[in-house]
């Protein structure tokens, strides 16, 4: 079945490209912030329009559409053989502030257009396929990465923590699921949970999100591990005061003790003896954030990776120890030192990545193998099931900005390994 599929498509893979574009760019109209920068945050009215707009994509794929508690959406087409485990595919379409219109939208529109692809070339699924439209991949709203597809591997840590969590206006997770439709039975988000096994394969496509294959001109990247995140919220205390009147010896300075423990986070990255170490200080809050008033508190989030889980934990502790110690030789007080995740890396599995490398020989397509820094949905994907990643290149790396872009040509590609991959999974 496969390789008569093989045979006969290589030759007419019918991708839309020109649409899959144009609705790349009309998702990315659903944004807070003016073009080219796309902002789309969980469940806000921008996101929940976007969603509606994928579901009406998998609609028209002729794909059955379910939504779970908390969004995860899933478009599934039905196998010949539809008691077995399904091959799963899907990525996020919430972007950080100021982010671009590429990462994440690329897996899930993609995935619909490998969908199409399939069924225009006549291919019958044996294991039913299903596209998955992540909640909230990105921590922006409610601190925490993946906050979908860690709720479907089965966290019933953040199913509790969520029953307590509120985002910056102090509106709860819950009040900001209900406002876009979801969460309203109850606050019981076990159902969310998915068994291990519930999938044969989840593949996911993603922009590469840095610049080896453009820089290498290679076509396709087969990821074969998902670098270890982890992320920490501190917060210092101290007594403030007038920015004139409170001579140096005085003070106690909530502003330079944060000041302090950044530059402490890049040493430690520095000095972990890898360059796969990386340590980011991405928000840092000053109050009150008036110029002639010492910071009486200041508010950091923290975010540190490494492909070795130990090396990476390493740093974490050296982290904690210096805002222990900053707080004592500033006097300060550290008010609150959390670790939000400490994730361990995910390997890609061995006959996924076949799969995958079988296709882009059928394509003509260059290869390469390499990990992902960036962490995806697939991290936690790989809790449950056997899991591999496609990357295509993406101009300069950039992304989680603006100028964040890939040609028509690269993810034509994606989208056809993707197609290819998933016929032969779906196959197994
Ligand atoms: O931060 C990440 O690695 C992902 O792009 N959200
Ligand atoms: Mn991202
Ligand atoms: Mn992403
Ligand atoms: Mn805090």
């Amino acid at each position: 079945e496969f390789e008569s599929f093989l045979s006969t498509s290589l030759h007419s893979i019918s991708l839309d490209i020109e649409t899959l574009q144009s609705q790349i760019e009309e998702l990315s109209t659903f944004s807070d912030t003016p073009a080219p920068s796309v902002t789309r945050i969980l469940y806000s009215e921008n996101d929940v329009l976007a969603r509606r707009y994928v579901k009406n994509l998998m609609g028209l794929s002729g794909l059955s559409v379910r939504e779970d508690a908390v969004g995860n959406i899933f478009g599934r087409w039905d196998g010949y053989e539809p008691e077995l485990e399904a091959v799963a595919t899907g990525s996020h379409i919430d972007a950080i502030p100021y982010a671009g219109k590429y990462d994440g939208v690329v897996g899930v529109l993609g995935a619909i257009e490998a969908i199409n692809v399939l069924r225009r070339s006549g291919f019958k699924p044996k294991r039913s396929l299903e596209v998955i439209l992540f909640t909230s991949e990105e921590p922006t709203r409610f601190g925490i990465g993946c906050l979908g597809s860690r709720l479907m591997a089965g966290s019933e840590q953040l199913a509790n923590s969520l029953k307590e969590t509120v985002d910056s206006q102090n509106m709860s997770f819950f009040d900001a699921a209900r406002s876009a439709g979801y969460a309203k039975d109850n606050e019981d988000l076990s159902t969310v949970f998915l068994k291990k096994g519930s999938y044969s394969a989840f593949v996911e496509l993603h922009i590469e999100q840095g610049p080896i294959l453009e820089e290498e001109g290679v076509s396709i990247g087969i990821v074969t591990a998902i670098a270890a995140p982890a992320s920490m919220e501190v917060e210092f205390e101290g007594n403030g005061g007038h920015a004139g009147a409170v001579l140096m010896p005085y003070r106690n300075d909530a502003g330079l003790g944060a000041a302090e423990l950044a530059l402490a986070v890049e040493k430690y990255v520095l000095e972990s003896g890898s360059i796969d170490t990386v340590g980011t200080v991405g928000i840092l809050e000053l109050h009150p954030g008036a110029i002639n008033s010492i910071p009486s508190k200041s508010h950091l989030k923290i975010d540190t990776r490494d492909i070795d889980e130990k090396r990476r934990n390493t740093v974490v502790e050296k982290i904690h120890q210096s805002a222990v110690t900053i707080a004592k030789n500033r006097r300060l007080s550290l008010t609150e030192f959390k670790i939000i995740n400490q994730d361990p890396p995910a390997l890609s599995d061995k006959s996924i990545i076949r799969a995958m490398e079988i296709a882009t020989q059928e394509l003509n397509l260059t290869h390469k193998s390499m990990i992902s820094r960036a962490y995806h949905d697939s991290l936690f994907m790989a809790r449950i099931s056997p899991m591999g990643m496609i990357f295509i290149p993406c101009y300069k790396g950039y992304s989680h900005k603006p100028e964040e872009y890939a040609s028509s040509g690269d993810i034509a590609n994606g989208v056809k390994v993707l197609a290819l991959t998933l016929a032969k999974l779906s196959q197994d």
